[in-house]
């Protein structure tokens, strides 16, 4: 990525379970590569089942887990591509490594808040795991019992309530363009 015009760089979503972060960041993902922006996605799924299966929820893990993502979206961003990293980071300071990381590669960072109220993810709940955090059944439960820490100076938050996953996205696309990322 060394000799490329297009810079690459990382948006990092933040939130709850079920907030909609995997959600915005494959449309967007999507809308980059028809647009010719070479783009990938990481979350849990493709990051929690290889790299990093042996890590747990604990504060600890999830701190390594933060890392390790970061580590790898910076090689896509430096490599050219739009980085997209769902993951719940709940912890500001796991946050801040993430962001440190890529400003010591010089790459840019965007970390955008999907800002969708507890009652609402939970209500959603597409994955039963609030059911069976609240009955105990998994414990260390983000917005149960772990805490979220939202982000004070995102670069961009995301209110999904009242607004399609489209709408969402567009608003990723114009902070991009606002930074002439694309
Ligand atoms: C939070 C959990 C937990 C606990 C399993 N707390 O909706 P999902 O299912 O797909 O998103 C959640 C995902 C969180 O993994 P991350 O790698 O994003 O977490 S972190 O950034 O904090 O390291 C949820 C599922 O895994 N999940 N147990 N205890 N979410």
């Amino acid at each position: 990525g060394h000799l490329r015009g297009f810079r690459g760089c990382t948006v990092w979503f933040t939130g709850l379970s079920g907030a909609g972060k995997t959600s915005i960041a494959f449309e967007l993902e999507a809308y980059l590569i028809s647009h010719g922006i070479p783009s990938y996605g990481l979350d849990g799924d493709n990051m929690r089942t290889g790299l990093n299966k042996d890590l747990s929820f604990s504060k600890q893990d999830r701190e390594e887990n933060i890392r390790r993502v970061a580590e790898v979206a910076k090689l896509f961003a430096d490599a050219g591509h739009v980085s997209l990293c769902s993951f719940v980071s709940p912890f500001a300071e796991d946050r801040e490594v993430a962001r440190r990381i890529h400003r010591d590669s010089d790459l840019p960072f965007f970390e955008v808040f999907v800002d969708t109220p507890l009652e609402v993810c939970e209500r959603r709940d597409s994955k039963g795991l609030y059911e069976k955090a609240r009955k105990g059944v998994i414990k260390g439960f983000t917005g149960i019992d772990q805490p979220y820490e939202q982000p004070e100076h995102p670069e961009l938050v995301v209110k999904t309530v009242d607004c399609t996953v489209e709408e969402s996205m567009m608003y990723v696309v114009e902070m991009l363009q606002e930074n002439g990322i694309i």
